[in-house]
């Protein structure tokens, strides 16, 4: 009986990366406000799959056979452990984005939604950025790595999409926080590395030191509306170019009102100090959400101030399983 003959299989939904902050904010929207109609959903970690390691990813999507796939999984960091580890962020993301695809076209995966960043568009550039700009010009010298490698992903859907007809595209997510983030105050990025430092320096009656001048400029998406926007894009968005996932660029703050909204939501009265021997990276990344908005005029997010608390108090009351 040829595939045609065959029903359709019911969905099942493979998700790379479930066991980190985006994936974890996924299987909480999943399980809490339903996912795909009757879709079946499996969270993928490395413990499953090591997705470096292009046999156990094949065996991974033969064992699951699913017919969409949401891929996360991703060597990722804060500026600083990008600026230490570029050739790392290159070879490892460009191994498992292959193996990851590569694997899809294999078992037949109908549609995969990969996710880029905000901050691997051209460091010179006019502003707010586009979805048409990923490829005008180099990234910021900080994280290229990271960047050429998720740029890469872009250029892959293309050629997935025309060579095998499967529906591969992307999200591209601004800065994104929340519950179940890498907290690791070196390698993790801004916001859950001032948490981290404003939890430990309320301890030790320290002030909370903020790396760099505070004077970059970034938009934050929550994890759980990222998650929420995710699962649209999976359901609803048919097209191959990559949409930005992002608050608009009025929501955009600078990492001194980010510091100060931790300090808020801890209640902290350590008072903050700026230690600028420290990068302060791209100085700024303002990304449009306007095709998002087309698409969804509806969209909204939860409030900076409140994801931020929730943050906070996930982190106080997760202190010891956290990732740190
Ligand atoms: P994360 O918290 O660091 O989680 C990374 C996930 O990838 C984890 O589930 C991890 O599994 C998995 N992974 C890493 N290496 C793997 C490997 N070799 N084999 C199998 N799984 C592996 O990352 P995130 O913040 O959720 O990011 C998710 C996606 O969003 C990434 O593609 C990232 O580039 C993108 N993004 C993130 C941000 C942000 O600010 N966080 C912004 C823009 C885009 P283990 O838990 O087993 O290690
Ligand atoms: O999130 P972050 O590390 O990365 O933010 P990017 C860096 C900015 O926050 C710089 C300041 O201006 C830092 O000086 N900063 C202040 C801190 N205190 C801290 C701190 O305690 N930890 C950190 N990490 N920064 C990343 C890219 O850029 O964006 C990645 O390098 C990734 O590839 C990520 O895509 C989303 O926002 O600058």
């Amino acid at each position: 009986m040829s595939d045609q003959d065959k029903a359709p299989r019911p969905m099942k939904v493979l998700v790379t990366g479930g066991s980190g902050l985006v994936g974890r904010a996924l299987q909480q929207v999943v399980g809490e406000e339903g996912g795909a109609k009757d879709a079946e959903w499996v969270f993928l970690s490395s413990k499953d799959a090591d997705l470096m390691n292009p046999e156990e990813t094949l065996s991974a999507f033969l064992e699951h056979e699913p017919t969409h796939v949401v891929h996360l999984a991703a060597m990722i960091g804060g500026l600083f452990h990008n600026m230490r580890h570029n050739l790392d962020f290159w070879r490892h993301n460009v191994i498992i984005n292959d193996n990851v695809l590569q694997a899809a076209v294999k078992v037949g995966v109908v549609k995969v939604v990969s996710t880029l960043s905000t901050c691997i568009f051209p460091d010179k550039t006019t502003y707010p950025i586009d979805e048409s700009m990923i490829h005008n010009g180099p990234p910021h010298e900080t994280n290229f790595g990271y960047a050429y490698a998720k740029r890469m992903i872009d250029v892959q859907n293309r050629a997935y999409s025309q060579q095998f007809g499967g529906r591969f595209t992307a999200v591209i997510p601004t800065n994104v926080f929340g519950p179940h983030d890498n907290f690791n105050i070196s390698r993790g990025h801004v916001l859950p590395g001032l948490v981290h430092k404003a939890y430990c320096a309320q301890k030790e009656g320290t002030p909370l030191v903020v790396w760099g001048s505070g004077r970059p400029r970034r938009q934050f998406i929550y994890s759980l509306d990222l998650a929420r926007l995710i699962l649209w894009v999976l359901t609803d968005y048919d097209e191959i170019d990559p949409i930005i996932l992002s608050v608009g660029e009025e929501d955009e703050i600078s990492i001194k009102e980010a510091a100060e909204a931790v300090v808020e939501a801890m209640d902290f009265k350590g008072g903050i100090s700026f230690d600028t021997s420290k990068s302060d990276g791209q100085f700024m990344k303002t990304a449009s959400n306007a095709k998002l908005r087309r698409y969804r005029p509806d969209v909204a997010f939860t409030p900076f101030k409140q994801a931020v608390k929730e943050t906070c108090d996930w982190f106080a009351a997760n202190y010891d399983s956290a990732r740190k």
